[in-house]
């Protein structure tokens, strides 16, 4: 399943039966619905979640697949381990990206033996079967399960959760490979390309990535990394390049070598999506760092070999309400530019903590609590602050990585993601950070000159997109556009085509350009367009066509200037592409 498939098309699941839902009636499923959840809660369901929305955030985790011991407990209906087995990978499948691992609730509700049991089981299968208001798709009702899987997960959600294994430096020194060792490796660039104008292409199906060469647009190589790739991010040299996948292997590929290719590589936990290495003076290349989903932790790693070197757990109390969380996963990491530090955002937490690694054995941590969820962020012009998106709060953490403090806690739209957003300079209100949001079509612009106190870290203004469903957002210091891409809008004209400001008169609105139409794919399909990226010059732009894994996919090139189509990259071999990284912009944080 691709994490952004809207929830509620019917698609045959392996394990679907197509028996029809005999037991249930319409007003049974009513009445349940609004029973099952409290008072409060109830008022919170109303607002309505669209498919894309929810479709991404519930995306597959990778731990379906993990040995987990069963708890049976004796007050849950009965489950033979086969049954229990085949429910476990289900929910990891499909239900653990919203109701959490340990089902203790993230986006979607708790679902603890303590809640369930009292429901029972037949008032359970109705809320499986026909889903709510608030999100819960409509498992049943929309062909994705048959009555046996609505009877099974609401038997085993009874239970007491099962945990996955923790994974220490044990583990992760079994999964090492350090596959030439540094005193190998080219001692100088050994190759002819301009590696600063890389690009590293994400291969989320195929867990690859594609370097292609952005001068000539050939691929240099498809490298091997791990399941579903989610992001890659360069040394501070911009010698090393890391890969991180869901599945927390982490690449770490040697772009100095005749053909660029892993070097080192390792596993830091079970479920990852983020990865970066030291940048402060004096410390380039020497750090790397991983956060996880699961176990909720981050590693730090020597950063020219990967070996494991410190592992700092992330569970604890969640920020305002100070209730114990077990599973607070790690989200966006940056490295900083004013100190030896690492930002590490901590999802339901809703903590960003410094890390200093001047001394792993006297590690400082500095906790700095905002909102949750934290997600993904970028740096304002300056890089002294780290602009990160609480999309369950919708609300912008300003982290100031000088003073080490929080500088501000923007309101901005629904559900906002801004990839790393995008920094330019407002006619009227000058260095501006914007974001674009998931859950409606405007994109929020953030003041972030600190000297103008009275709009500093404020939402200073909001213009108005093609659509809700934007995940990321792109401009860069010699442009006068912001590209504003919409991959999740249930509108097909819409995901498949990327709306363009001009920043000198942002009232004037946008133009749209028909990216997938020009890629000119003759598969049907979603053909989703995703993740504007500059050139190193900053003067082409880059998007990827993310067409399913059995379909053609395309990578289009845009010129910045005449808006008009530069490139169109095909090949085989690029099976969902999804994210891009240029090296130099990457490496410098240009966005
Ligand atoms: Fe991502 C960044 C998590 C779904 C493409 N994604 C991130 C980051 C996090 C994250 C925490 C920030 C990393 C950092 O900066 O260190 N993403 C998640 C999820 O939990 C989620 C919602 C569901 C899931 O199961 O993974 C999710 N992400 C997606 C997708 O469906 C996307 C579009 C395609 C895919 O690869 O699955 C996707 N995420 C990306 C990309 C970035 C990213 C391209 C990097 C953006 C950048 O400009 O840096």
């Amino acid at each position: 399943m691709t994490p952004i498939r809207p929830p509620r098309t019917p698609r045959r699941a392996p394990w679907r039966t197509t028996r029809p839902l005999a037991a249930f009636t319409a007003a049974a499923a009513l009445a349940a619905l609004t029973a099952l959840a409290p008072p409060a809660a109830r008022a919170q369901d109303k607002k309505p979640v669209t498919p894309s929305e929810l479709g991404y955030q519930a995306g597959s985790s990778p731990m379906a697949g993990e040995p987990m011991y069963q708890a049976s407990n004796p007050k849950a209906p009965p489950m033979t381990q086969a049954e229990f087995d085949s429910a476990r990978r289900i929910y990891f499948e499909r239900c653990a990206g919203c109701h959490g691992v340990l089902r203790k609730g993230a986006t979607g509700k708790p679902l603890t033996p303590d809640i369930t049991l009292g429901k029972g089981t037949d008032y359970l299968k109705v809320f499986i079967a026909y889903g709510s208001p608030a999100g819960m798709p409509n498992w049943q009702t929309s062909g994705e399960f048959g009555e046996k899987e609505v009877d099974l997960m609401a038997r085993y959600i009874q239970h007491d959760p099962p945990t996955p294994p923790e994974f220490g430096l044990a583990d992760m020194k079994k999964s090492w490979k350090v596959i030439v060792p540094p005193e190998l490796r080219p001692k100088k660039k050994e190759n002819n390309y301009d590696i600063s104008n890389i690009f590293s292409t994400t291969l989320r199906d195929t867990g690859e990535v594609a370097l292609i060469d952005g001068n000539s647009k050939q691929i240099i190589s498809i490298i091997k990394t791990g399941y579903a790739v989610h992001i890659s991010r360069l040394s501070a040299s911009g010698r090393y390049l890391f890969v991180i996948g869901r599945d927390a292997k982490i690449n770490m590929i040697d772009l100095w070598m005749a053909k660029p290719d892993n070097v080192a590589e390792i596993r830091v936990g079970l479920e990852a999506r983020s990865v970066d290495s030291s940048k402060f003076k004096g410390y380039e290349d020497k750090y790397a760092i991983a956060g996880t989903y699961w176990p909720p932790q981050f590693t730090i790693m020597k950063g020219d070999t990967l070996e494991p070197l410190r592992i700092v757990a992330t569970r604890g109390m969640v920020v305002g309400t100070q209730e114990y969380h077990p599973e607070p996963r790690v989200a966006a990491i940056v490295a900083s530019h004013y100190k030896p530090e690492f930002l590490v955002n901590v999802k339901e937490t809703g903590k960003t903590l410094l890390v200093d690694y001047s001394d792993l054995d006297a590690l400082r941590i500095t906790e700095i609590g905002s909102a949750p969820f934290l997600h993904d962020g970028g740096w304002d012009s300056t890089k002294r602050y780290f602009m990160v998106a609480a999309n369950n709060s919708n609300k912008i953490a300003v982290i100031d990585a000088k003073d080490g403090k929080l500088a501000g806690l923007a309101e901005v739209g629904k559900i906002p993601h801004p990839g790393r957003g995008a920094n330019f300079v407002h006619p009227q209100f000058g260095p501006v950070w914007a974001t674009g949001h998931l859950g409606d079509e405007t994109i929020s612009l953030v003041a972030t000159d600190h000297k103008r106190k009275a709009t500093a870290f404020k939402q200073v203004a909001q213009i108005k997109g093609q659509g809700g469903g934007n995940l990321f957002i792109k401009t860069h210091p010699k442009s006068h556009n912001l590209w504003v891409d919409t991959p999740l809008n249930p509108d097909p004209k819409i995901s498949q085509s990327i709306a363009v400001f001009d920043i000198r008169n942002l009232a004037a609105g946008f133009k749209v350009l028909p990216i997938a139409e020009w890629a000119g794919l003759t598969d049907d399909g979603a053909k989703r367009v995703v993740q504007p990226e500059y050139n190193k010059a900053g003067d082409e732009v880059w998007f990827a066509v993310w067409s399913a894994k059995n379909k053609q996919s395309a990578l289009v090139v845009v010129d910045d200037k005449t808006l008009k189509l530069k490139a169109v990259i095909k090949d085989p071999r690029l099976i969902t592409p999804t994210g891009h990284f240029n090296v130099y912009n990457t490496q410098h944080d240009v966005y």
